[in-house]
């Protein structure tokens, strides 16, 4: 069975605490609980890691190698500033989709600029946590076609 490994970045613990009206009511549990479902149906083993720290992220991804067929990660703000995560990516040549709530580029510029994009197969924003789903679905594709 195909295994996808979803990682999530700084303060997304936070999702459906705070701010609602960039973020959305659901919490990262909502979400979690919603991948697996996605997951049975696409029949796909799940990992699924959320993470404040950026060290903690590259070794999960260090670890993915062997394990996981792909990647969707959500690296928070860390998007925007970690060359290390970009190049973690790089090292275990795992397809990767960088994945946002908010639609990152209608928002402050800062937010506009994403080291992860340089090594992604493909970006999905702005969706809310309907995105986390719409990315399984799109490396699920991918990894079909690749075999
Ligand atoms: O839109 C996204 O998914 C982001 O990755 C979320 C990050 C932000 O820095 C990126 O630019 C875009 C922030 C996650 C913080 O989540 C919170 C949730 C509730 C309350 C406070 C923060």
């Amino acid at each position: 069975m195909t295994a996808i490994l979803i990682l999530n970045g700084p303060n997304l613990n936070l999702l459906g605490t705070r701010q609602p009206e960039v973020y959305g009511h659901t919490t990262l549990a909502d979400i979690e609980a919603n991948c697996r479902i996605h997951a049975k149906a696409l029949k796909l083993d799940l990992g699924f890691v959320q993470s404040n720290h950026e060290g903690t992220l590259i070794d999960e991804i260090h670890a993915a190698k062997g394990v996981y067929g792909g990647l969707i990660l959500n690296a928070g703000a860390y998007t925007h500033t970690s060359i290390a995560l970009m190049d973690a990516i790089a090292s275990v040549e795992l397809p990767c989709i960088e994945l946002h709530l908010s639609n990152v580029h209608a928002r402050e510029e800062f937010r506009h600029k994403s080291y992860i994009a340089k090594v992604a197969l493909g970006i999905i924003c702005g969706f809310g946590a309907q995105g986390y789903p719409l990315a399984m679905s799109a490396m699920h594709q991918h990894l079909q076609a690749t075999g």
